[in-house]
């Protein structure tokens, strides 16, 4: 084939079919054990984990190749702080000043979440993504980026499932409107906010609400059903 860019060979591995299933059951039970968690423990957990569960978001596909995410990892209990106060007033703002319509509040309920937001000095690592809402040239001037929360997206999802498979826990926590992290995190104007994620193991005696997955139909649509065809 002819390129006007350079291409490389890729072969991804191929399985027998039942190894197929046999790894998908596998990393689908995997998956399945993951829950947002609330309550985290102190103890320390390595810098290594971290970096790597930012090493697998750092694979995800992305628009036009232009890996429109930034991981800032904060570790030290002032950052931590200065990040849980000012979380806190937002959310005040949002579950006692009503800045959270009924409708989404009720919609809370079940999760019994509120505007303490401790957990955000408990565990060891604050993650915050932030997504390159358009890129910069050495030369300072714009660059248009595409995708920019499909792609951040997915790499949150690379990040989340690499925590968990490390048995670490974490919360896709969105403490709105989160402005005060660019100041924070001493973030370029370019970059905004996604997800603000509390980093540890869960702690001893977590609680989790109980949820159940939709159901597969729900999920899953096969075509020929819509078709008729079977
Ligand atoms: N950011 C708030 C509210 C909140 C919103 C959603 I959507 C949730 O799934 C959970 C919480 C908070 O973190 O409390």
């Amino acid at each position: 084939m002819e390129h006007q860019h350079p291409f490389v060979p890729y072969k991804p591995e191929r399985h027998a079919p039942e190894e197929m299933v046999r790894r998908g059951e596998e990393f689908h039970r995997l998956v399945e054990r993951r829950r947002s968690v609330r309550h985290f423990s102190p103890e320390p957990v390595p810098y290594r984990c971290v970096e790597l569960a930012v090493r697998a978001a750092n694979t995800a596909p992305s628009g036009a190749h232009q890996q429109p995410w930034k991981f800032v990892v904060i570790g030290d209990a002032q950052t931590k702080r200065r990040v849980r106060e000012a979380a806190e007033a937002e959310e005040r703002q949002n579950y006692e000043g009503g800045r959270l319509p009924p409708e989404w509040r009720a919609a809370l309920a079940p999760l019994e979440t509120g505007s303490d937001k401790g957990y955000l000095e408990v565990a060891p690592w604050l993650v915050v993504c932030f997504a390159e809402k358009y890129g910069l040239t050495s030369g300072g001037e714009k660059v248009r980026h595409y995708y920019v929360n499909e792609s951040v997206g997915i790499a949150c999802g690379l990040f989340i499932t690499a925590l968990h498979v490390m048995g670490l826990s974490t919360l896709t926590h969105t403490p709105n409107p989160m402005a005060f992290l660019v100041e924070i995190c001493r973030r370029p104007a370019n970059e905004r906010p996604y997800i603000l994620f509390p980093v540890g193991y869960a702690a001893e005696g977590t609680e989790v609400p109980d949820l159940a997955r939709k159901p597969l139909e729900e999920a899953l649509i096969p075509m020929s059903v819509n078709l008729g065809l079977s």
